[in-house]
């Protein structure tokens, strides 16, 4: 694990090689040539990953090429900038939005930048079944509503897809069972007003740190706590400087799958099919990736370490639901009367889901792995 002593390994890169636009994106020069002798011409993609090799994100953006390349006959090549490339989290979101790079993952952090992709952050909203939560977040109702679309369009960033990486789960070196557990805890949270309001209401004390600090952060005792999804707290070792692993399934980590305004716009229907084409494919595989990630990193975590995993009971959540509802008032008060209506719409979706309307994951339950170690997470739960 390269990055966790705290520093943003290798600042900012030099990203002239990346294309920029439609028109010239040509930026490499012509690198095959068929039989005949004919150049394919290869235009270059910058995509920046808010999270190193190994991770969701990382094996999202390698599909997303491979996919992108093959449709383009290889006239289109992404690539990748693992986290630490391009420096911290917030020049991920500035270089993007600048078009230095094309496409980009924004999460937790992105909520300074766009402060409607906090309601990503908020807890007890979607459903208790992840594939069911991936599928509404991309229904085309809500990642193409047009309030998420000119939240983004605003600062210059069109939203592609919506991809959830897992459960965020807590890490503390005592039991978290009640908001009481949480008392005077330092725990860390990504930068946005909103993940302060909810761990503050749940009685802790919510510290912001850069990803890439967290291990010393932890290490040195300036922190006691971390929310992060399994998979992150294996391959980054945080779980080696914590005691317990702590499932409330409050809430999933969803990331913004987004792409520079000015270069998508510029970008031929052919392209912009294609791009469609993909992040429709990839709701599925995403899902897949996550469930596969999540469940063979707690296996890693467990075989290395005697870190022990606490599942809350329903009654338990409860307590925390409860004290998370008022925070969607705080959120609507921050982001004004579009990010309300986009908050709503997303309610709306998850009831309609709920109560049968629409529920389109009901049929591959069964051969969901999450979904299976969900219910027998919670089954251990209601048994404890
Ligand atoms: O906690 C964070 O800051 C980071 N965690 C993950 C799992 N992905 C990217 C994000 O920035």
């Amino acid at each position: 694990m390269i990055l966790r002593n705290g520093l943003i390994a290798g600042a900012v890169i030099l990203l002239a090689a990346c294309g920029s636009d439609e028109q010239e994106t040509a930026a490499t020069a012509p690198e095959t040539a068929t039989p005949e002798t004919e150049e394919v011409e290869v235009t270059t993609w910058g995509f920046g990953l808010e999270e190193i090799e190994g991770s969701v994100q990382y094996e999202y953006g390698e599909k997303f090429a491979e996919l992108i390349n093959e449709k383009s006959d290889g006239e289109i090549e992404v690539k990748l900038y693992p986290y630490g490339q391009l420096g911290g989290l917030t020049d991920i979101y500035d270089q993007v939005q600048e078009g230095a790079i094309q496409l980009a993952f924004g999460s937790g952090f992105l909520g300074g930048t766009v402060p409607e992709s906090q309601l990503f952050s908020l807890n007890f909203v979607l459903t208790d079944d992840e594939k069911l939560n991936t599928e509404i977040l991309n229904d085309p109702a809500f990642r193409k509503h047009e309030d998420l679309v000119a939240a983004f369009g605003e600062r210059n960033l069109q939203p592609l897809a919506i991809v959830p990486e897992g459960w965020q789960v807590w890490s503390a070196n005592k039991a978290v069972r009640t908001p009481e557990d949480f008392d005077g805890m330092a725990i860390r949270v990504m930068d946005n007003r909103l993940l302060r309001e909810t761990y503050s209401a749940y009685g802790a004390e919510p510290t912001t740190m850069e990803y890439g600090e967290l291990f010393s952060g932890m290490q040195l005792g300036q922190l006691d706590g971390n929310i992060q999804p399994v998979f992150a707290h294996q391959e980054m070792d945080f779980y080696q400087v914590q005691d317990y692993l702590i499932f409330a399934n409050q809430a999933q980590f969803i990331a913004t799958f987004m792409g520079n305004k000015e270069w998508y716009d510029g970008l031929s229907d052919e392209h912009k099919d294609m791009i469609e084409e993909t992040v429709v494919e990839l709701v599925p595989h995403v899902h897949d990736v996550q469930t596969r990630l999540n469940t063979e990193r707690l296996d890693i975590i467990t075989e290395n370490s005697d870190i022990e995993l606490v599942y809350l009971t329903p009654e338990e959540r409860d307590a925390f639901r409860e004290l998370s509802i008022p925070v969607r008032d705080t959120f609507a008060e921050m982001v004004g009367e579009r990010g309300e209506r986009l908050m709503n719409a997303l309610i709306e979706q998850v009831e309609a889901a709920q109560s049968g309307d629409e529920t389109p994951s009901e049929e591959t339950d069964a051969e969901d792995g999450m979904q299976e170690s969900d219910e027998s997470a919670m089954d251990e739960a209601d048994a404890a």
